[in-house]
């Protein structure tokens, strides 16, 4: 499990200028985070709008970061969709062209019952050799999991961990206590890494990792040192990042103009999440400099 334990980068997708998948880009911007030392790169999640392609458009995605740096980092495929049927199909895909694992959220739209979510979910465990983690977002799927379904799920082998992405620190410690030692728990709001780490995470993956990979990196490696002091220096000044990122009319669209600045042209996030607007580009370009002094 240690290969899941860590900093993984929630991966922006990489458009080109018409907004098609841009292969060439997305391998360039995998082989900059191979050279950072974070743990691996969570593919086609929330960060990567993996809900807002085609099926094809997200293997595409996957394949491209797999031959730049499946060797080097721990590749998770998100797979979740709203159907249970591209789901699998994904998953296969995934196990196909080498992802170390596959994670999904439960099926997006329909208010689903648990056991419709569990049905779900164990058709894509079915369908691979892979391990599976669970992906808990209720603020975007509606989906409350329950502690008794994550334990029935996490009784089988193959289902190594779950990515929690509430906002309660709560219910990532009663995950863990009800998962067990080695059942995986990785934080998944940035604003709370070391809040999910102090209180049971083995990892986190996140969005804005991708634009600060250094910082993330410290507050992980002042917590395992035990320099909490330290660790929340550094996750401060994260947060106080956080804040301006979220305040351009979408954060995924700031992210993505903060690596375009770096040289990673990522392109604009898709519709409806809105792109910066030209008139955003100073402060962009000003929060940029900001993250680089640190
Ligand atoms: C993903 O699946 O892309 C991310 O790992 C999800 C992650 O929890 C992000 N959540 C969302 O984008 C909804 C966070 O990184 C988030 O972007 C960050 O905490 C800023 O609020």
């Amino acid at each position: 499990l240690e290969a899941f334990k860590g900093i993984i980068i929630a991966l922006y997708s990489s458009y080109d200028a018409e907004g098609n998948i841009d292969k060439e880009a997305a391998r360039k911007l995998a082989r900059h985070y191979a050279s950072t030392g974070v743990k691996g790169l969570y593919v086609g999640g929330s960060s990567g709008e993996g809900m807002l392609q085609s099926v094809e458009e997200r293997k595409q995605m996957l394949e491209a970061v797999i031959a730049e740096v499946g060797d080097e980092l721990t590749i998770i495929a998100h797979v979740g969709a709203p159907s249970t049927r591209d789901s699998v199909e994904l998953a296969v895909h995934a196990e196909l062209v080498g992802a170390h694992a596959v994670s999904a959220v439960p099926a997006i739209y329909y208010r689903l019952s648990p056991d419709s979510v569990e049905s779900h979910w164990q058709a894509i465990i079915d369908s691979t050799s892979l391990p599976f983690i669970i992906y808990h977002i209720p603020q975007t799927t509606g989906f409350q999991l329950s502690k008794s379904l994550l334990v029935k799920m996490a009784a089988q082998d193959k289902v190594i961990g779950v990515k929690i992405s509430a906002e309660s620190t709560f219910e990532l410690q009663q995950f863990k206590a009800a998962g067990g030692n080695d059942f995986l728990v990785l934080n998944g709001p940035d604003e709370q890494y070391l809040a999910g780490r102090s209180i049971g995470a083995d990892g986190g993956i996140g969005g804005t990792y991708g634009v600060m990979p250094e910082l993330f990196l410290k507050v992980e490696q002042c917590y395992g040192q035990g320099d909490m002091a330290e660790a929340q220096k550094w996750q401060f000044i994260i947060n106080d990042l956080i804040v301006e990122l979220l305040s351009f009319p979408s954060l995924y669209g700031a992210c993505k103009a903060i690596l375009s600045l770096r040289g990673f042209e990522t392109g604009q996030p898709r519709m409806p999440l809105l792109p910066i607007e030209a008139s955003d580009q100073d402060r962009v370009k000003a929060l940029n400099n900001r993250i680089l002094d640190y």
